[in-house]
């Protein structure tokens, strides 16, 4: 049975932040979500255009509904609107014993009020004593606080105030400074150091905050679940939708189309290995030792992203075989070039390493051949473009497939040629082309 969890908040009708950046966090992570709407916002990717508030009765029948029903060990709370809508949920969540993140919104990132001025005593004197964590960003540290937060210092001292208020725990988030959030635990705090993730977003604090609610609900300790919670939030973060005329919302479901293309990159290598296994003339243009086809997800960032066999292909008494599995963050020679290459072209996601010989079939081919040395400085500097047959140069446009990567080689290390692909797949057909086999299957070669 899925854990139920809850969230209490106002309605984004523009779906990126509030309950509807809430409720897609829970589905994703594997938790059913309720809701008890305390506010409905006119609001869409330009910003809040207007508040139309509910009244605590309203809020409270659906705190009811929910809680008669459902057995909720953790709830979320967003904005709150009013004092009196603080009060009622206060009392709601102490009689129900109801563990409790509270994300303080105050404001839309956008701007827009979403918590009323005199409502911050109330939040501060019935909400905080009941919670589980407290996840403010600088400003709202500062407004609960009292205390102006610049450094990880002033955030501590900050985090200490919250505290003393009653709260278990405190997360100041770090995403107006360098994306450290500090958590403070009794009186214990901890770093969370993350790199930025470039461009403008919008429903990031309640996607984190929901995540954390998540892991919270799914057993997991205050350190952990503010850990996992981060990198669910940089996923949906990196994943952002370009929708609406302003800022777009972040993506929870990120998380889960990277998880389903890791799937896609084994079914498509396990075409490609077989078809490989079948064919001695591809074999034969294969460099001897290399790791075969490699493949990356969309998106790839990491070597961790790019599969291949462990042990590659290798002739033994006239058939090719396989050794060992396929392994994301495996073997790295290819890996590299195709993160490189990646970054140039995000299509050009597999790469096979060829022997020197396979040179002239390129040039036949006609593919152009870059060199692996140049690849790398166009990546650093951040422009390409690709001229007549074989030169990479910068400037304009991206495309770089069908291509070939010459890596002379160094250090022990032979030369090869990588021969870049879409896919593992279409890798190998590109390659039969090379070597002149018509019509790949198990009686090729
Ligand atoms: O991100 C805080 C937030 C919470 N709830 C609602 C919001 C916003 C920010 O825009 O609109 C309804």
């Amino acid at each position: 049975m899925p854990k139920v969890v809850l969230t209490i908040g106002g309605s984004d009708s523009g779906g990126g932040a509030g309950i509807q950046a809430d409720i897609k966090t829970f589905s994703v992570l594997g938790l059913h979500g309720t809701s008890a709407l305390t506010a409905i916002t006119a609001q869409n990717t330009l910003g809040v255009q207007h508040v139309y508030a509910l009244s605590p009765e309203e809020v409270r029948a659906q705190l009811e509904s929910i809680t008669e029903d459902f057995s909720i060990a953790w709830a979320k709370t967003g904005m709150l609107h009013s004092a009196e809508i603080v009060d009622t949920v206060a009392d709601h969540l102490q009689a129900n014993d109801i563990h409790l993140v509270l994300d303080p919104v105050i404001e839309a990132e956008a701007g827009g009020r979403l918590l009323r001025p005199d409502a911050v005593s109330a939040l501060k004197e019935r909400l905080i004593p009941l919670a589980g964590v407290v996840t403010p960003n600088i400003f709202e540290a500062e407004a609960l606080s009292g205390i102006r937060v610049r450094d990880m210092d002033s955030a501590a001292h900050a985090a200490h105030g919250i505290m003393s208020l009653g709260a278990q725990a405190v997360i100041v988030k770090g995403g107006h400074l360098d994306c450290t959030d500090l958590l403070m635990v009794r009186n214990k705090s901890t770093l969370l150091p993350s790199e930025r993730i470039p461009g403008e977003n919008h429903g990031i604090g309640c996607t984190f905050s929901a995540a954390l609610t998540s892991f919270l609900a799914l057993g997991c300790s205050i350190e952990d679940a503010a850990r996992n919670a981060k990198e669910f939030a940089k996923s949906a973060l990196r994943g952002s939708l370009r929708v609406g005329k302003g800022v777009g919302p972040v993506n929870q479901s990120a998380a889960l189309r990277v998880e389903a293309s890791r799937y896609r990159v084994l079914c498509d290598l396990e075409v490609a290995v077989d078809l490989l296994e079948n064919s001695h003339k591809l074999f034969d243009l294969m460099l001897k030792g290399g790791a075969g086809p490699a493949m990356a997800i969309p998106g790839a960032r990491c070597p961790e992203d790019v599969a291949a066999l462990e042990g590659g292909l290798t002739k033994i008494e006239e058939r090719v075989c396989r050794f060992g599995g396929f392994r994301f963050g495996g073997r790295s020679d290819s890996a590299s070039v195709i993160l490189a290459a990646m970054k140039i072209d995000p299509l050009a996601k597999a790469a096979i390493e060829l022997q020197p010989k396979a040179l002239l079939s390129c040039r036949e081919l006609g593919l152009p051949i870059v060199d692996r040395a140049r690849l790398d400085e166009l990546v650093a500097i951040g422009q390409f473009h690709l001229k007549g047959e074989e030169e990479l140069s910068e400037g304009e446009g991206s495309a770089l497939l069908p291509a070939a990567i010459w890596d002379e080689g160094a250090d022990g290390k032979e030369p090869r040629l990588y021969l870049l692909g879409a896919s593992a797949s279409l890798l190998v057909e590109l390659l039969a082309r090379l070597a002149g086999v018509q019509g790949l299957g198990h009686s090729a070669g």
